[in-house]
């Protein structure tokens, strides 16, 4: 019988899509998560050659494979130190996802963070059908970290998009409310308090408080970099970081990778130029 080597290796299951081009989920997730000392074992969700914002994208549903992937790890007895979630690839997958954090998580170390991937700007992505919005609560509902933007969280509470607040105290109901009475953390993303701001708003679970960090925004958006973000915080807390130090972190990388990106003109559905920026998450 195969044994894996645990301690001292952190390993993360990163359940995403692989899209070719595009610098989002996994072609994010996986070098980020190295970089920062993290082993990532990805179980893709859909193989698509250029992400949804692209015109003609293909897609492959990876379903069938992610049950299967699913039932091999378990034969080898993988342990994992977090399961971590982001864009899906069709409505059945909601039930796989549960089913690997229920047979992963073997005990309250295991981490589950859910990033509900489901749109931007209050529109959900092309492959995303009502069925799979609704039915990401429950998914949601198993994490003990959601990292929404406002789409998203706005999806999730079943409120209008543009009843968002925009001042980042308001958003301590949202907040509370998605925390599901205090089980969970919760970041919401792409929180604009001025047109030339833009941070995150969260609650912590541990030490049961909110905050709010904002840097200059760089005057364009990038694809992809919700799913940076959020890796690094994943990475960061690999480490045993609280939450509020690896959203600083998180926070912090991002806005120099979108800083780069536009200074050389990069177009937005490139994503962000992390490349070169990798070696400052060294931990
Ligand atoms: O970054 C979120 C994301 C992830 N995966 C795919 C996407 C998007 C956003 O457009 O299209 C395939």
């Amino acid at each position: 019988m195969f044994t894996p080597t645990n301690e001292p290796i952190t390993r993360v299951a990163a359940i995403h899509d692989m899209s070719g081009f595009g610098r989002c989920s996994l072609t994010v997730a996986l070098p980020t998560l190295s970089a920062m000392g993290v082993q990532c074992c990805p179980l893709p969700t859909a193989y698509l050659s250029a992400h949804t914002a692209f015109p003609n994208f293909t897609f492959l549903d990876m379903t069938a494979d992610m049950i299967k992937a699913a039932e091999h790890w378990k034969e080898l007895n993988l342990n994992f130190n977090a399961l971590y979630s982001g864009f899906l690839g069709s409505e059945e997958q909601i039930d796989v996802v549960s089913n690997i954090f229920g047979t992963f998580k073997t005990n309250d170390n295991t981490l589950i963070i859910v990033d509900p991937v489901m749109g931007d700007d209050g529109k959900a992505y092309k492959t995303y059908t009502p069925g799979m919005c609704s039915r990401m609560r429950e998914l949601a509902d198993k994490a003990d970290l959601i990292t929404p933007n406002i789409t998203e969280a706005s999806i999730l509470l079943g409120k209008p998009y543009e009843s968002a607040p925009v001042k980042p105290e308001d958003f301590k109901r949202w907040l509370e409310e998605l925390s599901g009475g205090g089980k969970r953390s919760v970041i919401i993303t792409g929180v604009r308090p001025t047109h030339c701001r833009i941070g995150q708003v969260y609650f912590d679970r541990i030490h049961g408080d909110f905050g709010f960090i904002e840097r200059d925004y760089v005057g364009q958006l990038f694809h992809g970099t919700g799913d940076l973000y959020a890796s690094v915080v994943v990475g960061s807390l690999m480490h045993g970081k609280p939450l509020a130090d690896s959203i600083e972190l998180a926070a912090e990388f991002v806005r120099e990778c979108c800083e780069l990106s536009f200074g050389d003109g990069t177009s937005s559905s490139e994503g962000v130029r992390f490349e070169s920026l990798l070696y400052k998450l060294k931990m």
